[in-house]
């Protein structure tokens, strides 16, 4: 029998996921599985680049460990642990440091970005990011790795690490590609349609979270940015924000758009937004229950966490050994 190839991903706990997240990455995760050997990680020193509040980055790191177990991944078929909970990350990742450039690591754009949003902290993590995460894949022999558009440039430059170290040394770390779902729905922000719907936006009408109680998603999909002509058609490029909302109500039915056309037709928008409000209240009330559960139940959530980090440790250690001998670092 083939062996099961593996996907890594990983999630910062920088706040509650939102439905662009989960319905454009995390679910997804969920059915990949049945079919990888899989492995999701909270990656909370990835989350340290930018100021966190302590008791907040504890807080929201059980939330997000509690939340993707809640959106269905499985701890009986899949790996899911907190990266700080394995020290292989940080240590590979200090050896990968000496394996890049710093000019690869000054065209990153998410760096760039995240720069320019925090002028006043620019630190060596921030910049040193895309190495972290290069350390996170190779850690694992990862064959694929399920990423939005915004980070293939990390992915590029994890592959050109791994690349770049085989042929100094001889052939250690699996080359990963990306893994590009086409089931993966891209969600909008509800207020900026154009841009995409993003956790960490100042605007809290932009996004739904999963948490968030059933009259708040309503309210916040009533006032859902539109347009003036009231016919529910797809258009992303003329019509935005109903396209916007249609592609929600897609994603979690599995309509065509031809068939939400058609159900709506000579319908208002209210009676649209309540119905792709009534969806979304319906796909996240079980994960809000689950939640709920886990969350109440931290002594059991530790456990997996624990047993989970094990797990991963000796996968881990398997690879550094490896990576330690051929550098010439002496191992007693
Ligand atoms: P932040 O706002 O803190 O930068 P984020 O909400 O953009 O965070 P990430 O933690 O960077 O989310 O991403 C987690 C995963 O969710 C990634 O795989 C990313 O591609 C996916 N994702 C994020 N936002 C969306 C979206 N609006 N639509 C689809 N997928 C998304
Ligand atoms: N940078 C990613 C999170 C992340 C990741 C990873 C994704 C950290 N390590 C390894 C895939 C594989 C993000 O911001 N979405």
């Amino acid at each position: 029998m083939e062996e099961k190839k593996i996907i890594f991903s990983g999630i910062q706990p920088t706040g509650v996921f939102t439905l662009g997240n989960y319905l454009g990455a995390v679910r997804n995760w969920g059915k990949l599985q049945e079919d990888y050997r899989s492995i999701f990680c909270v990656v909370d020193l990835h989350a340290l680049t930018v100021r966190q509040v302590p008791k907040d980055l504890r807080h929201q790191t059980y939330q997000a460990y509690a939340l993707l177990l809640a959106c269905g991944i499985d701890p009986e078929k899949a790996l899911v642990f907190v990266q700080s909970h394995v020290a292989g990350h940080a240590e590979l990742s200090w050896i990968l440091n000496n394996y890049t450039y710093f000019g690869e690591l000054s065209r990153m754009t998410q760096f760039k970005d995240k720069s320019s949003k925090h002028e006043d902290n620019i630190n060596a993590g921030l910049f040193d990011y895309p190495v972290l995460m290069a350390a996170d894949i190779l850690l694992y022999q990862t064959d694929l790795v399920p990423i939005g558009a915004d980070q293939k440039q990390h992915l590029e430059l994890a592959r050109d690490i791994a690349n770049r170290f085989n042929n100094a040394y001889s052939p250690t770390f699996v080359v990963p590609d990306g893994y590009f779902s086409k089931s993966g729905a891209r969600v909008k922000s509800l207020q900026e349609p154009t841009k995409k719907m993003s956790k960490s936006d100042t605007n809290e009408k932009s996004y739904i979270l999963l948490l968030d109680p059933p009259n708040v998603i309503r309210k916040k999909i009533r006032s859902a940015v539109t347009d003036s002509d009231a016919k529910v058609a797809y258009d992303p490029e003329n019509k935005a924000g109903v396209s916007n909302l249609m592609e929600i109500y897609q994603a979690i039915t599995g309509d065509s758009f031809e068939e939400i056309e058609g159900k709506f037709e000579g319908q208002g928008y209210g009676v649209f937004k309540d119905a792709v409000a009534d969806v979304i209240i319906g796909e996240l009330e079980p994960i809000q229950k689950r939640y709920e559960e886990l969350m109440n139940d931290k002594k059991g959530l530790e456990a997996i966490m624990k047993e989970h980090a094990e797990m991963a440790n000796r996968m881990a250690i398997r690879t550094l050994r490896k990576v330690k001998k051929k550098i010439g670092l002496v191992q007693v």
